[in-house]
């Protein structure tokens, strides 16, 4: 029995020596209830008094010593494993890193927010309201009647004889006279259309700010002041502004006003062409009419409104030569803001 059980021993220890053993097969084959070493224990009943303690010693120190081996070779496999793993999954950290490109804003974006910046600093609201708007809003309240020939210069989309695509956002402005009582101060920035073909300065959308204020005894000295202060803030402290005398139907008196050239300071270079002076915007004391079609008394009350395309300001701000660069999506042109 005693050579049986150094034959097991042996047997086992060589076993699980291999690289290749399955370990755990080869405990239930040696140490399990049906193992061999079981089996040897369960014929100790044909020992001897004096025999059985010294076998049964010795089959106790041979498991322990196949236990033990077994347990160094599961330690050492598993350190063998995470050995290979730390190998396998090396991090080089001098790598040089993935740089994620990193978007920004649209430059006509940059433009809207900007005057959007400067009229919330002055006290205005901001208002929206729809593109696709009634040809009563967008011409008829404006003081625009159906056969007047201001109609011709802001030709737009039609969607049916009264539903049209806004050529202004100044129907923004007569819905917020309708809906709200004097005092009102707004700005109105949006995109509106035209049907005007391509070119260098021309697109059949593009967008506008336009502002109006309404209150009792506001003058065209307010309008003045507040467009002196826009037009500081946007191009400078150095900016001086001049109205020239215009004509739009829903403003009366109306204007165009220019601000000082902010490249040559007005002596005249290719920005300005020689003038000193770059136009910017339209302007004006709000209509009688118009007052009164939205609601709102004219003996009571006055107001003034303008309006300037973002497309304009911002190409003169970025010395953009052609307009289609802000629609044409070419990351070349859009990084450089
Ligand atoms: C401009 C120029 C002058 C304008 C007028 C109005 C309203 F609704 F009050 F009548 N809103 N915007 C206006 C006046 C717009 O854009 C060049």
């Amino acid at each position: 029995m005693r050579e049986t059980l150094e034959k097991i021993k042996a047997e086992a220890l060589e076993a699980l020596s291999a690289p290749s053993a399955n370990i755990e097969d080869l405990r239930i084959k040696y140490l399990g209830k049906k193992g061999e070493l079981t089996a040897v224990l369960r014929g100790m009943g044909k020992l001897s008094a004096e025999e059985r303690p010294v076998i049964g010693q010795l089959a106790n120190d041979i498991r322990a010593e196949i236990e033990a081996k077994i347990e160094a070779m599961t330690a050492e496999r598993h350190a063998r494993e995470i050995e290979e793993k730390l190998e396998a999954e090396r991090l080089d950290v001098t790598i040089p890193g993935y740089k994620i490109a990193q978007g920004h804003f649209h430059p006509l974006t940059l433009v809207q927010r900007q005057l959007e910046e400067i009229f919330l600093g002055m006290g205005y609201s901001i208002v929206e309201g729809p593109e696709v708007e009634l040809d009563y809003y967008n011409f008829q309240a404006l003081n625009i009647p159906k056969d007047h020939p201001a109609r011709d210069t802001q030709d737009t989309f039609y969607i049916t004889e009264n539903i049209l695509l806004r050529s202004q956002t100044s129907p923004v402005q007569a819905r917020t006279m309708e809906k709200q009582k004097p005092p009102i101060k707004v700005l109105s920035p949006g995109r509106v259309y035209r049907s005007d073909a391509v070119d260098a300065t021309h697109s059949p959308l593009f967008h506008q700010v336009e502002g109006l204020v309404v209150d009792k005894g506001i003058t065209m000295g307010d309008l003045k002041g507040t467009l002196e202060m826009f037009a500081k803030t946007m191009f400078g402290e150095e900016t001086k502004i001049r109205f020239r005398p215009h004509h739009f139907p829903f403003t009366e008196p109306s204007a165009e006003v220019d601000v000082s050239c902010f490249v040559c300071g007005g002596k005249g270079c290719r920005l300005c062409k020689g003038e000193g002076w770059i136009e910017i915007l339209g302007a004006g004391m709000v209509h009688p009419n118009v007052l009164r079609m939205c609601g709102i008394d004219p003996e009571v009350y006055s107001g003034f409104a303008f309006g300037m395309g973002v497309e304009r300001i911002a190409m003169l701000k970025y010395r953009i030569d052609d307009m289609r660069h802000l629609y044409e999506n070419d990351v070349r042109f859009l990084n450089q803001f």
